[in-house]
């Protein structure tokens, strides 16, 4: 299931990667990725008023090197058709029809996707000759391209597919030479995702461990912390930290937590330039997370601007400012779609030993997975109340056997992703800014003929399916502040507390100030909190445990100005 919102995620990164899933129709996510490029060659093509030739060998250039190979390949397959059809004026949704990545299955209606104008075709039958029309004027034109092909069997293309399903598909950092399960580089869930290995070779040092000679000359958890104090003997781990209470932060959660954002750079016609891929190949490997942004893991300073813009305030940045002898000790266990079955596996991949490591203050965050891609008229697919206290139950009993003493397990409830229609629903999406004419609602609509939104149940124009689609999140929310009663006290390595969810408490307060709820939405999916969203749940969640649980970020070391001055920026990230 966690390969639904992977395959159309990449579908509108223009990479379509994964295997089709057995639900997608009308051509799925090739359909999206041929529309999603199509409308791009066309408005840059208008936008800077040069010829199609120029647009396509532009984008290409604008690619990380990596990608430019594939790039010409791709262009050398099925450039000429495409330029036949662009120039004979031929919209997105008619070129990506005539080339077949979108049909209309059997029993299914037609999908329409990014056009020129609001309302252009008066029937079916209409636009079928449009198609066929178009289609005809490109059959000496196919070449190497045939209709019917897949994007990831276009030469160059593919060897991108594969490459990143191979990236995607480890959910611990590749890069581990001494197998802690940290480590030195920052993509491939690396020191982006949890705190920087401060030794790759030795395998007892890595954050959050319990250092135990007192760190007197080497600095075992990479909180920048070590060496002895001259004129009384004790090393600094003793004097500043162990009576600290020092802990550190971990998620686990979806791509909510995991901070997923496509920079709207790379899909609007108005912004696109080489720039924006600056670090595409970096993001990629990131799976297009931004953990070192994200409300619950965000650290360090913005080091791609030309890709994502915003404040950033976290869990863990606080944590730290509270006790600096927590630096660098979190860890993102969050991946793309996410939801309460699959948490069971990934789990597996928190770092933490029981006896050995400091505690551990995790965040159990599924904002709604457990209801997307189920059909709200019917609930299939959709977690049902059981399940999820199953599943919950099964990730807590695991949590029992590896988290240390003294740590906090706090259940975040499920959102209200009916925030994101009343928000968006009018409002265009980049991949049409220049045009203007293809809202979310639009967009909507379309992921849902190809049955492969990431959450159809929330990104829906019908409104009864919204609703129903809260009320099963409601009753699965309501399991989880059960447990959080139930069994607040059957765990004796940590206590047990449950807080609703903090981003629709976020976009209250954020209207209440002024501001307008889209502006702590991403773009690009329309689906996830934005830069400024995470930045602002942050400090809500922050507030909130603290006002009802404020023994779990543990105490102000009152030598935190101390270690600043002695350590300062204690190792960075
Ligand atoms: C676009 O370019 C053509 C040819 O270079 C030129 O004749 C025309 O005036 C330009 N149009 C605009 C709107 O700049
Ligand atoms: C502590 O002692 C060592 C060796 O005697 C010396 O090199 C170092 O400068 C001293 N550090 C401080 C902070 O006094
Ligand atoms: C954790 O606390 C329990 C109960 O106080 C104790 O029995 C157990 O030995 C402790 N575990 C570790 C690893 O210290
Ligand atoms: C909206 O969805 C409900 C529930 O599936 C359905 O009964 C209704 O017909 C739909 N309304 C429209 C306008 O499609
Ligand atoms: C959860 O489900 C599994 C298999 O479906 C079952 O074996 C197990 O007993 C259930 N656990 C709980 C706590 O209900
Ligand atoms: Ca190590
Ligand atoms: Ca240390």
């Amino acid at each position: 299931m966690a390969y639904i919102l992977r395959s159309t995620l990449l579908a509108l990164c223009l990479l379509v990667t994964v295997p089709a899933t057995h639900q997608a129709v009308n051509g799925g996510s090739d359909c999206a990725t041929c529309s999603v490029i199509v409308a791009l060659v066309e408005q840059l093509t208008e936008f800077k008023n040069q010829t199609v030739i120029d647009t396509l060998e532009q984008l290409c250039s604008y690619l990380p090197v990596q990608f430019k190979p594939a790039c010409d390949a791709a262009l050398q397959t099925f450039g000429p058709a495409l330029i036949q059809l662009i120039v004979a004026g031929a919209d997105p949704d008619v070129t990506c029809h005539a080339l077949r990545f979108c049909y209309t299955d059997p029993g299914q209606p037609t999908c329409h996707s990014i056009t020129p104008m609001t309302s252009v075709y008066q029937s079916d039958q209409e636009f079928e000759v449009k198609v066929q029309t178009a289609r005809n004027s490109i059959s000496g034109l196919t070449g190497r391209f045939t209709l019917g092909m897949k994007f990831c069997d276009i030469p160059g293309i593919k060897e991108i597919c594969d490459w990143i399903k191979k990236t995607i598909a480890s959910q611990e950092p590749a890069v581990d030479l001494d197998n802690d399960r940290f480590s030195t580089y920052q993509a491939l869930r690396g020191a982006a995702w949890r705190g920087k290995d401060c030794s790759d070779v030795i395998s007892d040092m890595y954050p959050g461990v319990i250092p135990t000679d007192g760190d007197k000359t080497l600095d075992s958890n990479c909180n920048g912390i070590f060496g002895v104090i001259n004129n009384t003997g004790r090393t600094y781990e003793d004097e500043l930290c162990a009576n600290s209470q020092p802990r550190g932060v971990a998620v686990l959660g979806d791509s909510v937590s995991a901070h997923f954002h496509l920079p709207p750079q790379w899909f609007d016609a108005t912004q696109i330039s080489e720039k924006s891929f600056l670090h595409a190949v970096e993001i990629l490997e990131n799976e297009i997370d931004w953990p070192m942004m994200s409300t619950c893991t965000g650290h360090g300073s913005n080091l791609w601007p030309e890709a994502i813009t915003g404040p950033i305030d976290s869990i863990y940045n606080r944590l730290r400012d509270r006790n600096r002898c927590n630096h660098r000790d979190f860890q993102n266990i969050a991946a793309n779609g996410e939801r309460s079955s699959s948490m069971n596996d990934l789990v597996k991949t928190l770092a933490r030993k029981p006896g050995k490591d400091r505690p551990l203050v995790v965040f159990y965050a599924l904002v709604g997975n457990d209801v997307c891609n189920g059909h709200p008229d019917t609930f299939d697919h959709m977690t049902t109340p059981a399940e999820m206290f199953n599943n919950t139950m099964q990730t807590l009993d695991y949590l029992s056997k590896v988290l240390p003493n003294n740590s906090h397990v706090i259940l975040l409830g499920l959102a209200d992703g009916r925030v994101l229609y009343d928000n968006m629903g009018p409002r265009v999406h980049p991949v049409s800014t220049y045009w203007g004419t293809f809202t979310y609602a639009k967009f909507y609509d379309f992921l849902n003929c190809l049955q492969i939104s990431p959450c159809m149940g929330w990104m829906n124009t019908n409104r009864t399916m919204r609703d129903l689609t809260t009320q099963r999140a409601e009753q699965l929310t309501a399991v989880l502040r059960n447990i959080a009663t139930t069994y607040k006290t059957r765990y004796p390595n940590f206590d047990l507390n449950f807080l609703d969810n903090p981003i629709n408490e976020a976009i209250t307060k954020w209207e209440a100030m002024g501001g307008a709820g889209w502006e702590l939405i991403e773009p690009v999916d329309g689906f996830h909190d934005n830069q400024l969203g995470q930045a602002f749940v942050a400090g809500i969640l922050w507030d909130d445990v603290m006002n009802k649980f404020p023994d779990t970020f543990g105490p102000v070391n009152p030598n935190n100005d101390l270690i600043d001055r002695l350590f300062g920026d204690q190792g960075g990230y």
